[in-house]
Order: structure tokens, then sequence, then C-alpha cells
């Protein structure tokens, strides 16, 4: 008889998602997290950390197009872009797909993640070898710090706050962010999902607003995250997502992402609108 093995990530103490797993490609504790790589029946390989998926080879791009090109169709010219986290290189793949740019910095705080990516997911982390990238191996807060008034974009493709990445979640953070950008800077963070994490949406949407003259909050569809609905936050210095005229939009090679989306993604569903109006 064959051996059925499952994962399941218990994504709240009540709900979780399983997956039918062939094998596991990869297990270790690193300085930071737990780390591993299964393959899945239905969405190939898996990166997880701390018990939790972080990217799957059939939906990664859905995450990554969404984090990046929505702030990065937004601002007029970017050149210089920063990304916390997203140590699998995701999102760099993405932003380097805008002409452009002429540096990508990727401050991920964990360098095993980094290297396990590029062993397991090349098409996801071959980005990170373009010579346009530069990899820095450390804590987002501190970069964030140490770099005033730099960059164009900032893209925060952080864990869940937990360990590390609480901080990433926190109004000084983003406080630190709007320094860090240009006058007319952008920043996207990801924001979990409107289901289960209503009051963090909710919270980190006021401090954005609080702090950029711009904040915008929209959804994707993202099967293996948690409730598959997830949320981002904008935050602008400069320009409003919602005054681009759609057909200034730069064509660019994607799967989800696309020009007529732009403008619907922030008509919201009722119960994530009340999100942004304090309910
Ligand atoms: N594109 C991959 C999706 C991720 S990975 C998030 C990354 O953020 C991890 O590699 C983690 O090591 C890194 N990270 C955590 N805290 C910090 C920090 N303080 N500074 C820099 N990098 C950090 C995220 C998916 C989220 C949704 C999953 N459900």
């Amino acid at each position: 008889m064959d051996m059925e093995l499952w994962y399941t990530e218990k994504q709240t103490p009540d709900h979780g998602i399983t997956s039918k797993i062939s094998r596991t490609l990869h297990h270790e504790q690193t300085d930071f997290q737990s780390m591993d790589v299964i393959e899945t029946k239905t969405f190939g390989r898996m990166l997880i950390l701390d018990g939790m998926v972080m990217t799957t080879d059939k939906d990664e791009f859905v995450y990554h197009e969404m984090l990046t090109h929505v702030g990065m169709s937004t601002h007029p010219n970017p050149k210089k872009v920063l990304v916390v986290g997203g140590g699998d290189g995701g999102v760099i793949r993405e932003v380097l797909k805008h002409p452009s740019v002429e540096k990508a910095v990727l401050c991920e705080i964990d360098g095993r993640v980094i290297e396990v990516s590029r062993e397991y997911f090349p098409a996801i982390a071959g980005a990170l070898s373009d010579e346009r990238v530069d990899i820095q191996v450390a804590d987002g807060i501190q970069h964030i710090e140490a770099h005033k008034g730099e960059y164009d974009v900032i893209l925060v493709d952080s864990t869940e706050p937990v360990g590390p990445a609480v901080g990433l979640f926190q109004k000084p953070f983003y406080q630190g962010i709007y320094e860090a950008l240009k006058p007319d800077g952008i920043m996207v963070a990801q924001t979990e999902s409107p289901w289960f994490n209503r009051e963090l949406i909710a919270q980190v949407y006021q401090d954005i607003s609080g702090i950029f003259p711009v904040a915008r909050l929209y959804t994707a569809s993202i099967p293996t995250y948690p409730s598959g609905l997830w949320s981002f936050t904008l935050g602008s210095k400069g320009k409003d997502p919602l005054d681009v005229e759609m057909s200034q939009l730069p064509e660019l090679d994607t799967k989800y992402f696309q020009p007529d989306l732009f403008h619907a993604l922030f008509k919201l569903p009722r119960f994530v609108e009340g999100l942004t109006q304090g309910e």
C-alpha cells in the first residue's frame, strides 16, 4: 500500500490548509526560523518557514506580481527600489520587469532563505543574479534607518508578524519607510488576510494613512495563503494610484496583473472596505 503523506498548515488555532505531498526536499533550522521545502501534488514545490507557506511553484505569480506592479506602475519613473524580506527573489524578478529600474536592493534577514531558494526555486530566485540587484543580508528595520531619502519604491515582502517580522508591521517602521523614500516615493506592504487578520489590516491602514498623504488597500486571490484572499497596503508621497492613466501603464509580461484590473483593484468588497473606515 502506498503511504500517503499530507502537509497541513494550521493557519489559525482552529483552521488550516492541507495538501498531499510526494516528498520532502529540505529541512533545516536557520538562525531565524525553521525552513522546509516540500513537493506537493497540487501546487508543486512549497517553501515553508516556521510551518507557514511562503511561496509555491503554482501560485507564486499572484503574490509577487501583485505586491510589485501596483506600486511600480503608480510611480512615474522608479529607478531605485528596495525589497524588504522576499529572499526567494520573486518580488525582485517582478521589479526587474520595469525598464526604468537601475538598482534593486534586496534586504533579507535570513541568508539561508536566499541560498535554499536558489537551489530549489530557480524560476523564482533566478533574477537575484541580475547585475542590477544588490543583496544585503540584514534586518530591514536597520536598513531603512540607515538609508534616508534614497528610494523611489519600497516593497515589504515579509513573513507574518511573528519573530523578526513583528516590527515590520508597526508604525515606526512605516515612518522609517516614509523617510527612506524620495519625495514622490511609494511603498507597498503585504498585509495578510481580510478574513483572519482584520485588526492588523485596520491598524496598518490607519498607520500608513497617518503618515502618507495617499493610502490605498487592495486584494488578490492566493489559494495557498490563509483564507485565499490576501491584502496589500500602499502608501504614496506623490501619485494616487486612482489617478494613473491605464493607457500609460507599461506592457508587462504577467499572468495575473493587467491594466484593466488596475482600477478594479481599489473597488473593495464591503467587508474589506470597512477596514479602511475604522469599522
Ligand atoms: N516571497 C516570499 C514570501 C514571503 S518570505 C518573507 C521573508 O521575510 C522571509 O524570507 C523572512 O526571512 C524575511 N524577513 C522576516 N523578517 C525580516 C526582517 N526584519 N528584515 C528582513 N527580512 C525579514 C512572505 C509571505 C508572507 C505570507 C505568507 N502567508
